[in-house]
């Protein structure tokens, strides 16, 4: 099953943080086939101002279950510090599902296709890179959600070359 994983950072080494979970993921059975850039972008969804995310998109293949690889998720955000003291509280790391092949859930743990991936601008940028054709759950051409959301809330694009020479 392949499928699309969202990855945030806006506490303590930003970059760090993301090339961490990533490099987690292939010993959980992740295999890794393309990442975006990394996006600097403005904290959306947040009631107090908060520092700007570090934001990429993952493609990848698994043999995991849905709620399996939800769990690795959590576990790779546990392993890296991830605290919970409040809904949308500034984070070491999140790892979001975004979408799944073929895949439907509705439940309250778990949702897939993501319910807010398309009115998020730090998805759909660095989605629509690894994706550029995609048409999105909403039946909607990537490249028209993205210009319709613009570009306000993306701060720096670290470009992949650029940040894969720091590996
Ligand atoms: N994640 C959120 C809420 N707001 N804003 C940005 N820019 N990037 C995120 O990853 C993000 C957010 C909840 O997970
Ligand atoms: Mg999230
Ligand atoms: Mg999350």
């Amino acid at each position: 099953m392949k499928g699309f994983l969202s990855l945030g950072a806006n506490l303590g080494d930003r970059l760090l943080n993301l090339q961490r979970a990533r490099d987690c993921l292939p010993a959980y059975g992740i295999r890794i086939i393309d990442q975006s850039s990394i996006y600097e972008t403005k904290a959306l969804e947040v009631i107090h101002p908060q520092r700007a995310y570090f934001n990429m998109v993952i493609k990848m293949e698994t043999i995991l279950r849905p709620f399996e690889l939800l769990q690795i998720c959590h576990q790779v955000e546990d392993a890296l510090g991830r605290q919970r003291p409040y809904y949308h509280a500034p984070r070491s790391i999140d790892i979001d599902i975004l979408a799944l092949e073929g895949i439907t859930i509705t439940t309250a743990e778990l949702q897939v296709p993501h319910p807010r991936m398309e009115s998020r601008s730090f998805v759909m940028y660095p989605l629509s890179e690894i994706a550029p054709d995609i048409i999105l759950p909403s039946g909607r051409h990537i490249q028209d959600v993205k210009k319709a959301l613009g570009d306000d809330e993306i701060v720096l694009v670290w470009k992949k070359q650029e940040w894969e020479r720091t590996l």
